[in-house]
């Protein structure tokens, strides 16, 4: 694991599976029409059970470089409050506005959680899987959008989580965390 403390908050970059965190809210890496799918998306699903699906059903879909938050179901059990659907840009080369598309899709999940009042939230690495970003692009404007949010103003959280389930998209993450903690 590794860590860099702001007067405003943490970040922590680890290699987890995101459904095992304890935090208020678990951001999942969603589809724009909030079907469910496989991924860290189909982990999230599992977890909180069927009444997750239910109320993605209800919202009926997010456009991408947006979110959208349910209660945490089955997940609330263990202290998860919220299950944050992000829906990341499928890559398509990077002249699709890819990268700012993403930014918002993290930047959109920070501002539901601290508007629910969340403390603590944990991110997959959004749009890297399935979706086809590369990790080593993506890595930094998610650390960025971490600080910006952070270094913003009063917020609610205190701690965010990036969790990674491989050790390529660890190491992306990390060198993004050592490189952004020298910046000003
Ligand atoms: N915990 C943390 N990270 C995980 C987990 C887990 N349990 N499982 C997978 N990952 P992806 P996307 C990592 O494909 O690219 C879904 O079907 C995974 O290794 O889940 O945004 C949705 O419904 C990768 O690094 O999300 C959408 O249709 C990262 O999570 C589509 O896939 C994201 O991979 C979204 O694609």
């Amino acid at each position: 694991m590794r860590q860099v403390d702001l007067d405003s908050g943490r970040i922590e970059v680890r290699q987890a599976d995101i459904t095992t965190l304890q935090v208020d809210a678990i951001v999942t890496a969603a589809n724009a029409q909030l079907v469910g799918g496989g991924g860290v998306d189909g982990a999230v699903h599992q977890a909180a059970g069927p009444r997750l699906l239910d109320a993605c059903r209800k919202i009926g879909g997010c456009e991408t470089g947006s979110a959208v938050i349910t209660m945490g179901y089955d997940l609330q059990d263990r202290g998860v409050q919220y299950v944050i659907h992000a829906v990341g840009p499928i890559w398509r080369g990077g002249e699709q506005n890819e990268e700012a598309l993403l930014a918002e899709a993290y930047a959109k999940s920070l501002e539901l959680a601290d508007t629910h009042e969340c403390q603590s939230v944990a991110f997959p690495s959004i749009s890297t899987g399935v979706y086809g970003f590369p990790v080593e692009r993506a890595a930094p404007i998610a650390i960025a959008e971490f600080r910006k949010f952070l270094s913003a103003g009063p917020t609610h959280l205190r701690r965010i989580v990036a969790s990674l389930f491989d050790t390529r998209s660890l190491a992306a993450f990390e060198q993004a965390l050592d490189r952004q903690a020298s910046d000003p």
